[in-house]
């Protein structure tokens, strides 16, 4: 008889004590860099380039060929990662095309096998990251439009030329056995980001099995899967790809559910995850800055991606922003790092973030001279301006804190106010 473990998905989940100091760490950390780079980025039109132009796996392998990094150079990545304010990174091991970018023994779909490059890049950058204290953390696709056990198949990949017959379970052992190579072979991995279970959401995913595969290899190693859906026992964090916690603006998560797990919400530079050529549609500085602030107050951390170009440079327009970014978190960093969202919930001028006795308010939409913050239920002791330290006036009584707030010191990115409890 089959015995599939599926059901361990079901058991309840008690995660060790490793797994919950790494939670606490992953929350005080904040921002990470999200890296999707793989053999797509030669056509320079994104991840998803093989089920958009309908490219069958014949052609498809082809492309190794021309996949050359010869400028990639893990140091530059993790030092502009540091430079940014990111304290870990998380790079594609295999996107949906299933193609390795490390040196798989179970397949030679991968970096080593395939490319004239022959060099293992996930072992390059684990061990520049293990050197800079960063952590490092792999983005994994369920979803494999290259295997032919990926069957029967999902909603997408139907053009890549493979036959109608496979075994969906020897799929899943040849998953797993990939991810074991991943956290036996480099290091500490910070977390698994799984992706593409939407693809075929009501298939025995076994999630189960790997999962406590995961936590028994490497048991601070956090898992997190952008299901779209709510929490599964087993996960670590919940991931929100371009949306808040709780917002519903992108159409892939209208049946998310929030949880109560850390959170983690995702954007891209452009709007773009893997390379494109085209794409100049940048996002400025002070969104992303924004979008960050706005993170941290939704108790959430934030992961930043770029898609590096075939060559394994990160373009420039990428590398001018990061560098902003960081300038910011130099001198801003304090109120995002190590803080935990609210006590008051987001509101229409901004967010709030707190550490300690502290309360840090970002207004970064300004409306009023006179800021409205709703009770807390903490007597406040004084309300200053973070960068100057320059004391504001302040009332409070019972319907909450009204802050006098100089126009003159207001910030077109943020302002950030201290409160002091
Ligand atoms: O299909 C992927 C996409 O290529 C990219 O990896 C993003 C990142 O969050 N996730 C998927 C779509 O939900």
């Amino acid at each position: 008889m089959l015995i599939t473990l599926s059901s361990k998905s079901q058991l309840p989940y008690t995660p060790s004590s490793e797994n919950l100091k790494a939670r606490e760490w992953f929350q005080d950390a904040k921002f990470g860099m999200f890296i999707h780079w793989g053999v797509y980025s030669v056509l320079g039109d994104g991840e998803w380039v093989m089920n958009n132009q309908r490219i069958d796996k014949q052609t498809y392998q082809k492309l190794p060929a021309f996949f050359n990094p010869v400028s990639f150079d893990p140091k530059e990545w993790v030092a502009l990662a540091k430079a940014a304010g990111m304290k870990y990174i998380t790079i594609t091991s295999k996107h949906h095309d299933g193609f390795a970018m490390w040196d798989s023994k179970l397949t030679d779909w991968d970096i080593v096998d395939r490319t004239p490059y022959k060099k293992d890049a996930l072992k390059m950058l684990a061990d520049e990251c293990k050197k800079e204290g960063i952590k490092l953390c792999f983005y994994h696709s369920h979803l494999d439009w290259y295997q032919e056990n990926y069957f029967p198949r999902g909603n997408t990949g139907q053009t890549t030329g493979r036959p109608d017959s496979g075994d969906w379970y020897k799929y899943l052992d040849y998953m797993d056995g990939q991810l074991r190579e991943l956290l036996t072979g480099y290091g500490e991995i910070g977390a698994i980001w799984f992706d593409g279970h939407w693809d075929k959401k009501d298939s025995d995913w076994r999630l189960g099995t790997t999962y406590n595969m995961i936590h028994s290899l490497q048991p601070a190693c956090l898992v997190g899967n952008n299901h779209h859906l709510a929490p599964f026992p087993g996960e670590d964090f919940q991931m929100f790809e371009k949306d808040l916690p709780g917002q519903k603006t992108t159409g892939f998560n209208t049946e998310q559910k929030v949880g109560e797990l850390p959170f983690e919400t995702c954007e891209t530079m452009n709007n773009s995850w893997g390379f494109n050529l085209q794409d100049k549609n940048y996002k400025s500085t002070k969104t992303l800055i924004q979008y960050l602030v706005k993170a941290a107050g939704y108790n959430s951390n934030f992961l930043l991606n770029v898609g590096p170009m075939p060559d394994g440079r990160i373009q420039p327009e990428f590398i001018t922003t990061l560098n902003e970014l960081g300038k910011w978190m130099e001198k801003f960093g304090e109120t995002v790092y190590g803080t935990r969202g609210g006590p008051v919930t987001p509101r229409s001028w901004g967010v709030t973030t707190r550490k300690g006795t502290r309360v840090f308010v970002h207004i970064l939409n300004p409306e009023d001279n006179n800021l409205l913050i709703p009770d807390f239920g903490k007597k406040v002791k004084s309300v200053s301006v973070f960068d100057t330290g320059a004391k504001l006036k302040f009332k409070q009584d019972a319907f909450g804190i009204a802050v006098s707030v100089p126009a003159e010191i207001l910030d077109e990115t943020d302002t950030v106010l201290v409160i002091e409890t």
